[in-house]
């Protein structure tokens, strides 16, 4: 059943004028209140962070993490969000005070943030607390099983401020880690 919306004002018509935009019934000339309504509609907007040395994935080490780039990473990623009609910003940086810069500046801008912070994950009380202080519930990813490998690995200092954690699965904690951030946007409503 869809949602009915109707709007009046000196434009709209006597019989309402609907016309649907995703589920939701309008009366278009109405445009302030269209946008307030079309605002709750948009896509949800998730942001994938990656951390040092993932720009070379594919490169080394296949064996433990495969043979994709990020590049081919962030493909497949493109692919289910389309099916979930999620919009993507992806982005890999070498530096720790980018990707801090760029979780502060998530919020407002996006839902859910999707952290592969790579070895930054075992060192970074920087990364945590950023998390911490922008509030955006941050799903945690690696593409190894991080317990399963060297003890310093077993430590994630953003695991206290990070809503889950996903591990092991290779391009597919990638997919799960988009899923989990639906998941919990919806769950927050
Ligand atoms: O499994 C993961 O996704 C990691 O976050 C990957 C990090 C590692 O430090 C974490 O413990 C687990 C390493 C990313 C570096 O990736 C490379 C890829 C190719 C060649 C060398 C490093």
């Amino acid at each position: 059943m869809w949602d009915k919306i109707r709007l009046t004002g000196k434009e709209a018509t006597p019989e309402g004028a609907w016309c649907r935009v995703g589920q939701a019934w309008l009366v278009p000339e109405i445009h302030s209140t269209a946008n307030r309504v079309l605002a709750n509609l948009s896509a949800m907007k998730v942001l994938f962070l990656n951390g040092p040395n993932l720009n070379l994935l594919g490169t080394r080490e296949p064996e433990i993490y495969g043979r994709l780039t990020l590049a081919d990473i962030e493909a497949e990623v493109r692919v289910r969000a389309g099916q979930l009609q999620v919009e993507l910003d992806f982005r890999q940086s070498n530096q720790e005070g980018e990707l801090v810069s760029w979780i502060q500046e998530a919020k407002g801008k996006y839902q859910v943030i999707v952290l592969n912070a790579a070895a930054y994950t075992h060192t970074s009380v920087a990364l945590r607390d950023a998390i911490s202080a922008t509030g955006v519930p941050t799903i945690e990813i690696h593409l190894s099983n991080v317990h399963a490998r060297e003890e310093f690995r077993h430590k994630s200092l953003i695991a206290p401020v990070c809503r889950g954690q996903i591990c092991g699965f290779g391009v597919k904690s990638y997919i799960l880690g988009l899923e989990a951030a639906v998941y919990v946007k919806e769950a927050a409503k």
